[in-house]
């Protein structure tokens, strides 16, 4: 044929070629190493579509000296006979038309034309020559190409009863950066090809090599033995992988899964052999279903209380290995490297079967289920733990920030062994302790009610409070591996909380914080405990206080006989004026302080613990042992 009978259809189909040459990258990815490959993975995938179409079952690629590449199936072979369209055999047609590849597609899951879904056209542009072989018909024939060009015709050999396809090409040295082929990229993605198509023979002969190196891949448990072989060097959780498939009106979907003793998660998922790097819809149904089942399982096992928060997904891939592979006939691939699957209907679909099937396998392998859920439970507290630590650390950031809480009312001394700080019950008493104080070397830190109890809480919670974290700013120390007593804003802290119950349970959830996260501060004895009177004595323009009801006794017995006097009891800071407030508790020469030791720090962790735990006897037996670590002081 020459070129003058070219219409003017083919004239637009030359360019097509030109326009591949022109931007490789566009059409392969690349025009390095990966690009290269890739000329191999389009043609393979073709022969895997007459796979796919029931009408292959082997495939060999052998890399030759020169660096040209042969791949044969033995599947019908590319239609010989002429295509009137183009007035062209169906091999050429097939060879230079770009996206010619569906237009062919006969039944079944017309997949792939390769990851970019290009055609073999494409590997022909891309090739300085490419030599195809097809036998069909009763016959072999044969046909040649340079540079995306035909040279002739598709020409008649010799009789054959055989039926398949041969291409042998060589990637253009001018637009590839290499045409070295990597047997190991090779070989692994022949593997993964055939372990995503059970039964499917592929071979991969390396001729480059004085001795040919020659490798099979077949397997008869497809996808299953995939999983197997992920965790090959792995213990795993139980013996065989769990299998579910189904087909239907959205097209057909396998998924293989078995976890292993470790803590990483591999799972693979493919649409039409092509590894969906990217994820998609179909790896939402699967992880949707999986973290629903085995919640579900577990709660009505009891392995999962009620109260319990769910498993997350994470903790149940903990250890999984698992392989989705669904195929469809018109897939959408979306995302940066058009690797995400974006059909929505396969998010149902796969949903759907995994929630089947693992409920039905959970159901029936009550050993390998247990094991299962355990596993996921003990992930959920790893990572919590996890968690806190890299919470801490992170929020220790925050703490340390230099700016003062802005409920803080400090003091103009700077040098800290001459100031101190009281941390005042509620804000009403603040507001008494701020006009009652001498500003020079007194701060005052009003904390809102019950600040949040450390022990149950967990130091993750506990830092989020923000009467927790002005505590922290405004004592100057930071916490725990952090703490540095030097940094001491204040080398008196001074709890100030009312004299009845609630005030003494804010006493101890403060102290437990001490006790928690600046330990050192309580042996350094910088922490002491303010004592306001519980009563007041007045009689006519004098008065008196008294602390506790031995003094009340005493106060009362030293009264002249028939004094008229009258008694009040504060129910709590807020019931004195800022007067009061300083001559009673805040004035240094008036005042009398607790300072609080902890002698023996062993003992006293398991007070705290006792006093803020759930129990409620061990609180009853810390408080007279806390008295006991608490001495008068007289400043
Ligand atoms: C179009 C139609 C048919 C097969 C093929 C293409 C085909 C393409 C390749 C590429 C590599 N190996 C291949 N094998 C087949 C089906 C024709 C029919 O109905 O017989």
């Amino acid at each position: 044929m020459s070129e003058s009978s070219y219409s003017g259809k083919d004239i637009q189909v030359l360019e097509g070629l030109e326009a591949v040459r022109k931007r490789p990258g566009m059409y392969i990815g690349s025009t390095g190493p990966k690009g290269l490959h890739h000329l191999v993975y389009e043609l393979v995938d073709n022969s895997v579509d007459e796979a796919l179409a029931g009408h292959c079952s082997c495939i060999d690629v052998i890399i030759h000296p020169d660096n040209a590449v042969t791949v044969i199936d033995n599947g019908r072979g590319i239609p010989v006979d002429n295509v009137p369209k183009y007035r062209k055999s169906g091999v050429e047609v097939a060879l230079t038309i770009l996206h010619a590849g569906g237009k062919f597609g006969g039944s079944g899951y017309k997949v792939s034309g390769g990851l970019h879904g290009v055609g073999v056209s494409v590997v022909n542009a891309l090739s300085s020559r490419l030599e195809i072989e097809v036998k069909r018909d009763g016959h072999v024939w044969e046909m040649a190409f340079e540079r995306g060009k035909a040279l002739g015709t598709l020409q008649k050999g010799a009789k054959s009863k055989a039926t398949g396809t041969t291409v042998k090409f060589w990637a253009d040295p001018d637009v590839f950066e290499t045409t070295e082929y990597s047997w190991d990229t090779l070989a692994s993605h022949m593997r993964e090809t055939a372990f995503l198509n059970k039964n499917l023979k592929i071979t991969l002969t390396d001729e480059r090599e004085l001795d040919p190196r020659r490798e099979e891949f077949r397997y008869a448990g497809g996808i299953v033995d995939f999983v197997k072989y992920l965790n090959d060097k792995k213990e795993a959780l139980h013996s065989k992988p769990i299998y579910f498939e189904a087909e239907g009106a959205e097209g057909i979907a396998e998924v293989a899964l078995q976890w292993n003793t470790g803590y990483s998660e591999t799972v693979l998922a493919f649409a039409n052999n092509i590894n969906t790097h990217e994820g998609g819809t179909h790896l939402e149904g699967f992880k949707n279903a999986l973290t629903r089942t085995i919640n579900d399982y577990s709660r009505r096992q009891g392995i999962l209380k009620e109260k319990d928060d769910n498993l997350s997904g994470e903790d149940i891939r903990e250890g999984l290995t698992a392989v989705i592979s669904v195929k469809l006939t018109d897939p959408q691939f979306e995302g940066q490297t058009k690797t995400k699957l974006g059909n929505t209907e396969m998010r149902s679909f796969v949903q759907a079967i995994v929630t089947t099937g693992l409920a039905e396998y959970l159901e029936e392998h009550p050993k390998p289920a247990r094991s299962i859920v355990m596993k996921s439970s003990q992930a959920a507290k790893a990572r919590a733990a996890a968690r806190k630590a890299r919470e801490l650390t992170r929020r220790k950031g925050l703490l340390e920030s230099s700016t003062l809480p802005g409920k803080l009312a400090d003091c103009s001394v700077k040098e800290a062994a001459l100031t101190e700080i009281y941390l005042v019950e509620g804000d009403s008493a603040g507001g008494s302790a701020k006009q009652a104080r001498d500003r020079s070397f007194q701060a005052i830190l009003p904390l809102r009610g019950k600040i949040l109890n450390v022990e149950k809480a967990g130091i993750n919670r506990a830092l989020s409070s923000e009467e927790i974290q002005a505590m922290i700013t405004a004592l100057g120390t930071s916490i725990a591996e952090e703490f540095d007593l030097s940094q001491a804003r204040y080398h008196k802290v001074i709890i100030m909380t009312d004299a009845d119950v609630d005030g003494a349970h804010i006493r101890c959830l403060i102290l437990t914080f001490f006790y928690r996260f600046m330990r050192e501060m309580i042996d350094a004895g910088y922490i002491y405990i303010a004592q306001p009177p519980l009563y007041k004595i007045s009689m006519g323009k004098k008065h008196e206080y008294a602390y506790n009801d031995r003094q009340l006794q005493q106060a009362l017995a030293r009264l002249p006989e028939g004094t008229k006097y009258s008694l009040q009891r504060y129910k709590g800071l807020g019931e004195m004026n800022p007067e009061q407030l300083w001559e009673t508790t805040m004035d240094p020469e008036r005042r009398t302080l607790l300072q609080v030791t902890l002698d023996d720090a062993l003992a006293a962790e398991e007070a705290f613990v006792d006093l803020m735990g759930d129990q409620v006897e061990p609180r009853k037996l810390f408080i007279q042992r806390h008295a006991k670590n608490v001495r008068f002081l007289d400043v």
